[in-house]
């Protein structure tokens, strides 16, 4: 299996080393921010993990290999490129074995991660259940894989261009903690409050690394979902949002979106609805996630040697 990663020598040596890693995707490059400001957010979010005192570890597919770390270049090329595919777990094989350049959802992700023996990972927003999922099925990959993937995923919940609830339902059904970092409510990615709450409040890093190594020194596999809320200062009002994110579904239906086309189209939609608006919301909450991944990576590191 092993033979299917490479690591950047940072990376390698941080891991060897025990040192708090953590890791992050590409989709959210290729698929969920315009460029330049995807290149800028990407290079910034390793910055704020090292000032943090931990080692990044960008995660994408190039030339056959799940790549754990990316060189400068190679980031810009996920920000650029016009070709990258979206992968999750469905598509990993596919896109290994033809040696095409892949970005990595969530789901890929916590493989990529998981494997390589890194516990955190921090993103901006997780995919769920699409509004009407109960007839069109649409529910993300993300969802399984955080039934089945020991690793610690740290974002600031879902856009509510998703059914929040049935996603808060599906997650229990699987047995995936919903921790609130600091937070009651269960937040909707732009603004703080979903007007539902999350299972458990833990706020400070060490209780969130507690629970971590509880969960799966008894064995109970999955991941955990750490719910950050974005910075009050860049938070949306929820219902200047909600109109732009209906008029989005509608358009999708109407140009007869399907499948992993849908997420990337309606976030596309939104940005552009918004005039850049919810751009710079979304920088500062995958910033701010970055720096609390950060300080669970290390406090990880220092009660446990969880495998
Ligand atoms: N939600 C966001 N921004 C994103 C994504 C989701 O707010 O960039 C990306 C993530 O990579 C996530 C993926 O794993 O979309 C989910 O896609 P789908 O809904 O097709 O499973
Ligand atoms: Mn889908």
């Amino acid at each position: 299996m092993k033979h299917y990663l490479t690591f950047t020598e940072e990376v390698k040596h941080a891991l060897g080393n025990r040192l708090p890693v953590v890791a992050l995707e590409t989709t959210i490059i290729s698929h969920g921010m315009p460029y330049p400001q995807n290149i800028q957010t990407a290079k910034e979010v390793e910055q704020i993990i090292y000032h943090n005192g931990a080692v990044p570890a960008t995660i994408g597919i190039m030339d056959g290999k799940i790549k754990i770390g990316l060189t400068n270049e190679e980031l810009e090329e996920f920000a650029t490129s016009k070709t990258v595919e979206k992968v999750s777990r469905r598509d990993l094989p596919y896109i290994l074995s033809t040696g095409k350049l892949g970005a990595t959802t969530v789901s890929a992700t916590m493989i990529g991660a998981a494997l390589a023996g890194i516990k955190v990972f921090s993103t901006g927003g997780i995919g769920g259940v699409h509004r009407e999922g109960e007839q069109t099925m649409d529910i993300s990959a993300d969802l399984t894989e955080l039934s089945r993937t020991n690793v610690a995923v740290v974002c600031t919940g879902i856009k509510s261009i998703l059914d929040i609830g049935r996603t808060l339902e599906y997650l229990e059904t699987q047995g995936v903690p919903v921790i609130g970092y600091q937070c009651d409510k269960f937040p909707s990615f732009y603004s703080r409050d979903s007007g539902f709450r999350v299972d458990f409040r833990l706020d400070v890093p060490e209780q969130i690394a507690m629970l971590m190594k509880t969960k799966w020194e008894l064995g109970l596999n999955g991941g955990i979902v750490i719910a950050n809320p974005v910075p009050e200062a860049y938070a949306m009002n929820r219902r200047e949002i909600e109109n732009v994110i209906v008029q989005a579904i509608q358009e999708a239906k109407e140009k007869g979106i399907t499948g992993k086309q849908v997420t990337p189209f309606l976030l596309n939609c939104i940005k552009q609805m918004t005039k850049g608006k919810s751009l710079e919301t979304n920088i500062s909450l995958v910033k701010h996630n970055a720096e609390v991944a950060a300080k669970i990576a290390i406090a990880l590191r220092k009660i446990v040697d969880v495998k």
